[in-house]
């Protein structure tokens, strides 16, 4: 897949282990993914047609987000350039990285979304306006 943002790359497992009895997929912290993982969390019981998750960034936070059943449309921004990406079970993850604008719509009712987060849960790294996560960039670019 190519990325218009930064930020944000596609995470490949190192092993995948298909057969009859269904797949098994392996992912290994400072390997795969990036970063010591502290934090994992899912997301299911998307029954609602029209959900809306995310729509912040976050300011240090990385993730790897694996879509491990069905399929969600995914919207990244890392304030110059944006996309639009359809996410689906692959077995392939996404790094959203900090400082990545994101929102995610069109879950089909069958998904799920397991997320390895680099770091505890802490709102105080959240930027959840767009205006905000802006003069955030601009910010940091000034120092
Ligand atoms: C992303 C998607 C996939 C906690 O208390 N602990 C946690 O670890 C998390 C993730 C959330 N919360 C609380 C904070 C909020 O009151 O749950 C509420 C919703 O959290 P958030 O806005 O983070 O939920 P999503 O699903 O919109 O977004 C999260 C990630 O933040 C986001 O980066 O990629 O899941």
């Amino acid at each position: 897949m190519k990325f218009l943002v930064n930020h944000c790359y596609e995470i490949i497992p190192n092993k995948v282990l298909d057969s009859p009895d269904g797949s098994l997929t392996i992912l290994e912290a400072l390997k795969e993914i990036s970063f010591n993982i502290k934090r994992v969390y899912y997301i299911n019981n998307l029954i609602q047609a029209n959900s809306i998750r995310g729509k912040h960034a976050h300011k240090e936070l990385e993730q790897a987000l694996f879509c491990i059943s069905g399929h969600f449309t995914m919207k990244l921004d890392d304030g110059e350039n944006s996309q639009i990406i359809k996410v689906s079970n692959n077995s392939r993850g996404l790094f959203i990285g900090p400082l990545l604008w994101h929102e995610m719509t069109d879950f089909s009712s069958n998904c799920v979304i397991l997320v390895l987060a680099s770091d505890y849960y802490n709102e105080s790294d959240y930027l959840r306006s767009y205006d905000k996560f802006l003069n955030y960039i601009k910010d940091q670019r000034a120092e």
